[in-house]
């Protein structure tokens, strides 16, 4: 039962001006000190994104949504965005305004409705701009905030002007003097490819930003945070929303709104948004579980970007620029951030286990788009406790290149923007994932196949005697007169000791003095014999392929056993009895293991399953798995260029060795074998 943290370790210029990003910085305005070289980002190790309050990290879906998500969920309030704000009940004034538009190839209606946001008089308003395909079915929607207004996001002549404050920008016509007018239309409307969505049957949605809170220093006065009665000046409390905070609120007030529509599905509303809006759509989805899916577009720093890592923005640099988007506690880290006990993969797994897309592009080094995708890697823990697949890959895919399952990612070519290309992107993966179209991205509830359940029926070996005779077909890994046929991490000569014909665990300060079998199989029946020491628990495991951690432990008399006892599938699944001995007599472990398959394009076959006893006790009987199980495996803790060589051959070629585990006690093994199955 291992106990470690994971260590993650020439345009010319006028086009320039349009590409470029509706907000500045980009890199032009970054500071001189920012660092855009990979080599100089240095070793960082993240905070547990499953641990709990008391550290323990969740090993189960149970878990999480009871201690872990809570927990990491408020460390997300105390440290980064402040306090989620309450729900406050939601009015239409006055009609929601429906009218028949035409979208060239096709027609679909418009709605608009000015929404009261609480029940004063004078409670503050938005405007929501939505627009629905003309079917009569319920249809999912995308919900974005948008930067300068509706009317920026179409030139549909018919959407409402905001009349309120804006910020300046040259970059689009009609903003003068901090007011939109009607030559603003549709200057931002490469953001908001509403004709395409409709096509593919999504619904649109979008609001002003504004509406909620100005994006400007000086704006929380004029924000609907007075209204909700929070301080709007003077010293804050450290844990205070700001914009980031009201605008995530205002996301949910919307779907409030959106949920009571007879023609959206309520069920599959999708919170997109890019850049600092992008950063929103992250908390309003960890706000708001309603969100069925969570889209961050070139969100960077404070949003899907790991703070820890020292590349583009940073955290001295957005918090001063952009005091009010944070609580003004994340202000004191700035410059520390490797003392936050939170960084932002946990805002990732927030989205758990709901379909996550984060999407980034080559040419903002900004946000730190290497950040952003490690993060999503990061965490991906949290999906697997729901049995539920991740990105699927450590490696950063090419440019242009859609990859995951239940979180995607793509790095798209190109500057800081919302672009068709990413809401293709976000529309392919909501079909596969919310309407199941295409490829089947879900797993959540895997079968085994007929074959893999026959073979683990007949499964009944004899555990009368030890050591037990092997069977004729046995490969041999330690027995009497032979090399045991295992290596060390490194692939070279293993240093655990032989006594009395058995090899001892010998530990190392890491604990990850593990020895891998030099025999590599696919599915096979697995048997050991071993003795736990009462030292450190006499934890130790069999790791089968590294991925999966048949526990070994000094459980004797335990009376309510857990996934950390012998006889689990560690952090997985408990065992259906304790059936373990007391430390000093020699136990047996009898596994038949059946690997995962998957098609050459990557979807599933059929899940792994096994079947374990233990001293003569049936502990597993057929548990499934669809991708790697063990929280704490050998190919990321004391990973070596052997162990890499390993891991890809096992990617490769589905056969992989069994692991026997150092965790600190001096376990024995002896009369090791496997078979093979063919
Ligand atoms: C930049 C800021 C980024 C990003 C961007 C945007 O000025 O540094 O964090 O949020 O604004 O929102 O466009």
């Amino acid at each position: 039962m291992p106990s470690h943290s994971p260590v993650v370790a020439g345009l010319l210029p006028a086009l320039m001006l349009v590409m470029a990003l509706h907000s500045l910085p980009t890199a032009s305005s970054a500071p001189a000190e920012t660092n855009y070289d990979e080599s100089l980002v240095g070793p960082f190790v993240l905070p547990d994104v499953l641990a709990g309050p008391d550290e323990v990290p969740a090993s189960s879906e149970a878990a999480w949504k009871k201690t872990t998500r809570p927990h990491q969920f408020k460390l997300l309030e105390k440290y980064v965005y402040g306090r989620k704000l309450p729900p406050v009940p939601v009015a239409v004034v006055g009609e929601v305004e429906r009218a028949e538009v035409d979208l060239g190839s096709s027609k679909g209606i418009r709605l608009q409705a000015k929404l009261r946001l609480g029940t004063a008089a004078d409670a503050p308003t938005t405007s929501v701009l939505l627009y629905l395909p003309k079917t009569k079915k319920k249809v999912p929607v995308f919900l974005k905030l948008n930067f300068r207004g509706n009317q920026a996001e179409t030139d549909d002549p018919g959407v409402w002007l905001p009349t309120g404050w804006v910020p300046a920008d040259t970059r689009i016509k009609g903003i003068a003097d901090n007011r939109v007018t009607a030559a603003s239309r549709g200057g931002l409307q490469r953001r908001f490819p509403v004709a395409s969505m409709l096509g593919r049957g999504y619904g649109m949605a979008t609001a002003y930003c504004g509406d909620f809170f100005p994006d400007r220093p000086d704006g929380r006065p004029q924000s609907v945070l007075a209204s909700l009665d929070r301080p709007v000046s003077g010293e804050l409390p450290k844990d205070e929303p700001g914009a980031i905070g009201a605008w995530a609120w205002g996301l949910s007030r919307i779907l409030d709104w959106l949920v009571t529509l007879p023609e959206v599905d309520r069920s599959k509303v999708i919170v997109v948004g890019h850049s600092r809006l992008g950063k929103t759509a992250l908390w309003a989805g960890a706000c708001d579980e309603r969100f069925a899916m969570v889209v961050s577009n070139d969100s960077g720093c404070g949003g899907a970007a790991l703070s820890r890592r020292n590349f583009g923005e940073t955290l001295t640099v957005i918090t001063e620029r952009f005091p009010h988007w944070f609580c003004p506690m994340l202000a004191e880290y700035a410059g520390r951030e490797i003392e936050l006990p939170c960084d932002q993969h946990a805002l990732l797994a927030m989205a758990a286990p709901r379909p996550l897309y984060v999407a980034s592009a080559e040419e903002d080094r900004w946000a730190d788009p290497r950040g952003e995708f490690l993060a999503a890697v990061a965490a991906g823990r949290a999906w697997k406790l729901y049995g539920l697949p991740g990105l699927g890959t450590e490696e950063m895919p090419p440019i242009n290149t859609s990859i995951g399952e239940m979180i995607g990612y793509h790095v798209r070519n190109g500057t800081h923007d919302l672009l068709p290309y990413d809401w293709t992107q976000f529309a392919d993966f909501a079909d596969r994932t919310l309407l199941g179209k295409g490829r089947p991205a879900v797993e959540a509830t895997p079968q085994a196949d007929d074959h893999s359940k026959e073979l683990l029926a007949e499964f009944q070996p004899d555990q009368s005697l030890l050591p037990a005779p092997p069977p004729a077909d046995a490969t041999l890994l330690i027995a009497p007169g032979i090399e045991p046929k295992f290596t060390s991490m490194a692939g070279g000569p293993i240093n655990w000791e032989v006594e009395d014909g058995s090899l001892v665990a010998t530990r190392t300060k890491n604990h990850a003095n593990h020895i891998a079998s030099s025999v590599m199989f696919e599915d096979a029946d697995i048997h050991a014999e071993f003795m736990v020491s009462p030292l450190a628990h006499g934890n130790s495991g069999l790791y089968i392929h590294g991925h999966y951690e048949m526990q070994i432990y000094d459980s004797f008399g335990v009376e309510n056993v857990t996934s950390q006892d012998e006889g689990s599938l560690y952090r997985f699944a408990e065992p259906l009895v304790n059936a373990a001995r007391p430390a000093g007599e020699w136990q047996v472990y009898d596994i038949r293991f059946i690997a995962p398959k998957r098609n050459a394009d990557g979807s599933l076959k059929s899940a792994g399953t096994l079947k374990a006893w233990l001293n003569g006790q049936l502990v597993q009987d057929g548990v499934t798995f669809t991708a790697p199980r063990s929280p704490y495996i050998p190919y990321r803790h004391g990973v070596t260029d052997y162990l890499r060589g390993v891991e890809k051959q096992l990617k490769a070629t589905g056969k992989g060795p069994l692991f026997l585990q150092d965790h600190g006690s001096p376990t024995r093994f002896r009369n090791v074998w496997i078979r093979p199955l063919p």
